[in-house]
């Protein structure tokens, strides 16, 4: 029997994963642990896909709807998406198989800031949550659970769900223990008071989730990695952004607005905001921390070096050498990271009062510096909204990047107009490209047009940025926000209809 269930009495309800699953039934709405691909269920989403194939084989409809914490896995995303066995899916997403139905049109993808998942929840805008099936480290005596590499929402499909299944894995190391901090302070307005974190180190809650033991129906036993994609090194271009971004730093410290402790750290995950990682290293900074979603390779080498002090998030998102690295450091990293609940590791209040550096990833930035994050030309998703809104909004500084150029060239990161409004032209400060960096702040439109254009788009759009911009200065309706409605979107049109924006010659 496993040393990892310690309470006597839930040793009785453990079953295979394939009897768990039948616990769900179609229709359901079934909330999941879960993000960026750590800390998600890895048997059971395989056993309802399972399920759900057997019932369409005899011309049956078996769909449920999907809660989790943001993006999970093929082990579960994927495999739900491939049984055709989600109608309604949220937040944050990034498997293919998914993407694909969502942009077929088949299922219901609502793409909402994570800081707000458990807000709604509770004020009961996706309904009643059935089943909660959650990974967990283990079960302590008393019934209180070790929560796993991720926290996500947790604590709200704990409370809110009908019924529990736990998914105890034994691949997450037991040493996890003591890493995290929940925190059972939130309320719902006019009731809330302030959340009494002042440094992104201060713990304010407990180490273990609290479970009302009977709700607890099934529990399975595991043994399977996380996700733990392989970390490519920086290419080129995430390299210069890196670059246009650190000497950005430098100067805002010679300027007194940032100390070289600089400000908390939030990173987005991916090539662009490791290789920003990478170059903090290399610019001598010392003593940091990070107040942010996903611990990824590039903070745990910071924490190994002593660039970073501390780190404070939701979840991890390791390559298998970043795991091993941390399993075979676990004391180590458990003095210097926090796990917390996404509401309290994405909250405004708490964003605010830091004053986070927000690095984020973007699809498109206009000349404005209205932001996309998440469609391709207007109307297909790609990830979603993520946390980068939650800090985008309340950060002290916040960046978006992308390479001024995608798809060989043909398409253009800066546009006329934004395809797509994630982040408005009021919550972007920092643009950066491989080409530059535009700093926003301070300047009127038609000033913000000219330092994006001049300082981030690729030389071969440039002047069709400043042509579109000059006839609109002269021709547009109104001459605050120059535009010319016609062909504000052309470029994405082009796109759509000839495979790039650049017109022919
Ligand atoms: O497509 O995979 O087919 O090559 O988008 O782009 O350049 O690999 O960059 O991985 O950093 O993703 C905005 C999607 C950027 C991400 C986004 C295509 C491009 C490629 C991926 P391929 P890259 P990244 C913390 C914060 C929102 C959530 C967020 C994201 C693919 O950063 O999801 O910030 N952000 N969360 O070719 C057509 C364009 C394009 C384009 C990129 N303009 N037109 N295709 N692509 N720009 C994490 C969490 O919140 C959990």
């Amino acid at each position: 029997m496993s040393e990892r269930i310690q309470h006597a009495g839930l040793r009785q309800r453990l079953m295979s994963a394939k009897e768990a699953a039948t616990l769900i039934g179609p229709g359901m709405t079934v909330a999941m642990s879960g993000f960026t691909g750590a800390g998600y269920p890895k048997a059971v989403p395989q056993a309802l896909a399972e399920r759900m194939e057997e019932a369409q084989a005899v011309g049956e409809t078996f769909r449920v709807k999907v809660l989790t914490g943001a993006s999970t896995a093929p082990e579960l995303d994927g495999v739900l998406a491939q049984a055709r066995g989600m109608e309604l899916r949220l937040p944050y997403q990034s498997d293919p198989a998914l993407r694909e139905r969502i942009n077929a049109g088949e299922l219901n993808y609502i793409d909402i800031h994570l800081s707000h998942v458990a807000q709604h929840t509770w004020f009961g805008f996706f309904g009643k949550i059935d089943v909660a099936v959650i990974e967990v480290v283990g079960i302590l005596e008393d019934g209180r659970l070790i929560p796993s590499s991720s926290v996500g929402n947790n604590k709200t499909w704990l409370e809110q769900a009908d019924k529990i299944i736990l998914e105890v894995n034994h691949w997450q190391p037991a040493a996890l223990e003591g890493m995290h901090d929940i925190y059972y302070g939130t309320a719902l307005p006019p009731s809330r008071k302030p959340i009494p974190l002042i440094r992104p180190e201060d713990r304010i809650g407990e180490p273990y989730l609290r479970c009302p033991l009977e709700k607890i129906v099934a529990i399975v036993e595991t043994n399977a990695p996380d996700r733990n994609s392989p970390f490519s090194p920086p290419d080129v271009a995430s390299r210069q952004i890196a670059g246009h971004l650190l000497d950005f730093f430098e100067h805002e410290i010679r300027h007194g607005r940032l100390t070289p402790r600089l400000l908390p750290l939030q990173s987005g995950v991916g090539n662009i905001t490791n290789a920003v990682l990478a170059g903090l290293a290399e610019g001598g900074y010392r003593d940091l921390t990070a107040f942010t979603e996903v611990i990824q390779d590039g903070m745990i080498q910071l924490l190994k070096q002593g660039v970073l002090r501390m780190a404070s998030a939701t979840s991890f998102s390791l390559s298998p050498e970043g795991i091993e690295e941390f399993k075979a450091n676990l004391d180590f990293y458990r003095e210097r990271i926090v796990l917390r609940p996404q509401e309290i590791s994405n909250h405004p209040e708490l964003i605010r009062r830091l004053g986070c550096i927000a690095m984020n990833g973007m699809i498109e930035a206009d000349i404005y510096g209205n932001v996309n994050s998440t469609h391709i030309a207007g109307s297909r998703i790609m990830n979603g909204i993520g946390g980068s809104g939650d800090f985008a909004r309340n950060a002290y500084l916040s960046v978006f990047m992308s390479p001024s150029t995608v798809k060989d060239g043909k398409v253009s990161a800066i546009v006329p107009m934004v395809s797509h409004v994630d982040h408005t032209e009021h919550d972007t400060m920092v643009v950066v490209t491989e080409q530059g960096l535009a700093d926003l702040r301070g300047l009127a439109p038609k000033q913000r047009a000219r330092e994006i254009i001049n300082k981030c788009a690729h030389p071969a759009y440039r002047p069709l940025l400043q042509e579109y911009f000059e006839r609109a200065c002269r021709e547009s309706y109104g001459r605050h926000t120059p535009h010319l409605l016609t062909e504000a979107l052309s470029w994405h049109q082009r796109f759509i209809e000839t495979g790039t924006m650049m017109p022919p010659r």
